[in-house]
């Protein structure tokens, strides 16, 4: 079995690649051309996939891409993903997030409706939440450009389905980490700053809103859900979630406590990391996940903070040697 990753260098792209190369999967990862390689998340696989440029900016890179490698399956994980970013670079985000989602699906329907195809769907497209907890039915109320953007991913992603009978399938994904998780997303700011901190490296941690709450689960679980879904002889659309919510101050308070230090020392609040709209709740409903895909957690929320914590302590106890 051949897959193509788009957004192999991103968190879920890295988590996805190691599982499908255990599955005894050829990977071909999508990669955008830049001055400076960062292949951080991939180091340790690199010699084993096959890398090429293409950009979903560009349609006949995504064809010509297609056309040679011909994979039986296709994972459109490459996004603008970071939802701040999205207010300030509103276009670019709608290009990646919303236009690029067309641009596979066109490029599929051109070289082979044999294809399937798996589109990175967010419960940020649940916004101002509609009704709680959420699921595949929950109506959409998307809060920043980059929800907006991923509705129309998800809708033109049921369109290519119900037109030109493409195994086309959403997952909508409530937040997932893990110690590979950007610097900028919360939980991973957090526990860098937590590790940070103990090490004696800084004094202080400056977030937004400490109210949120978000549905936050283990990544490495949720790549497996997206491979699930492709096997499955009908596509569809899949809420995947832990079913519990936590606030960003639950999240503070516990990964503090995991090295033994009061929150509330270190924890200032900062106005610039403030959203111009909020998502308030996220609260997941998997069961259609559960019981179709047999899909299930193996990590929970305690499990999650502690590993993130260990992990940016690890590393930055290395870095300072
Ligand atoms: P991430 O770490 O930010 O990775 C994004 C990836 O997209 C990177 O590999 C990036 O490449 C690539 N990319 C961005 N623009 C591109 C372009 N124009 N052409 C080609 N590649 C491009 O994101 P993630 O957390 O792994 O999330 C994966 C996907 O799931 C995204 O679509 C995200 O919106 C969606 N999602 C994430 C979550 C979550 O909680 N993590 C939840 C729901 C949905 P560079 O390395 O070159 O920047
Ligand atoms: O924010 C609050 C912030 O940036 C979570 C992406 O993967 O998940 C992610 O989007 C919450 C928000 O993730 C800070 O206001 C407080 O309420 O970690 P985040 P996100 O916006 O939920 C969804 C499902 C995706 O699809 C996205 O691609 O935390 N918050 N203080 C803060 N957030 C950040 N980033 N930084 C702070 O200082």
């Amino acid at each position: 079995m051949r897959a193509l990753i788009t957004g192999i260098t991103g968190q879920d792209g890295s988590y996805l690649a190691d599982m499908l190369l255990e599955k005894g999967y050829e990977i071909i990862g999508m990669v955008r051309r830049s001055s400076t390689e960062s292949f951080e998340r991939i180091n340790h696989i690199k010699d084993a996939i096959t890398l090429i440029q293409a950009d979903l900016l560009d349609q006949l890179s995504i064809v010509n891409l297609i056309e040679e490698f011909r994979p039986a399956e296709v994972y459109n994980l490459a996004a603008q993903s970071f939802v701040p970013t999205s207010w300030n670079q509103p276009v670019l985000t709608g290009e990646f997030d919303a236009i690029g989602v067309t641009r596979m699906l066109e490029a599929i329907k051109l070289v082979d409706k044999k294809i399937r195809f798996y589109q990175a769907s967010s419960s940020e497209m649940f916004g101002k939440v509609q009704e709680v907890p959420q699921s595949e039915t929950t109506p959409f109320h998307p809060r920043s450009p980059y929800g907006v953007a991923k509705v129309y991913g998800h809708w033109i992603t049921v369109n290519y389905r119900e037109s030109y009978n493409i195994h086309a399938n959403s997952g909508i994904l409530f937040n997932h980490e893990s110690p590979r998780r950007g610097l900028e997303f919360v939980t991973r700011k957090i526990t860098h700053g937590v590790a940070r901190i103990k090490l004696g490296l800084a004094d202080q941690l400056a977030l937004g809103n400490l109210d949120a709450k978000r549905d936050w689960g283990f990544a490495g679980d949720y790549v497996r859900a997206m491979w699930l879904m492709l096997q499955q002889d009908k596509p569809g659309d899949y809420v995947i979630a832990t079913g519990e919510t936590h606030s960003v101050e639950d999240f503070v308070k516990l990964a503090f406590g995991h090295v033994d230090l009061d929150y509330r020392q270190y924890v200032v609040t900062d106005p610039r990391f403030v959203r111009p709209a909020e998502v308030d709740l996220l609260q997941g409903d998997a069961s259609r996940a559960r019981k179709n895909l047999k899909w299930e957690l193996t990590v929970d929320f305690e499990q999650l903070v502690k590993m993130m914590v260990d992990a940016d302590l690890e590393r930055l106890a290395t870095a300072v040697k």
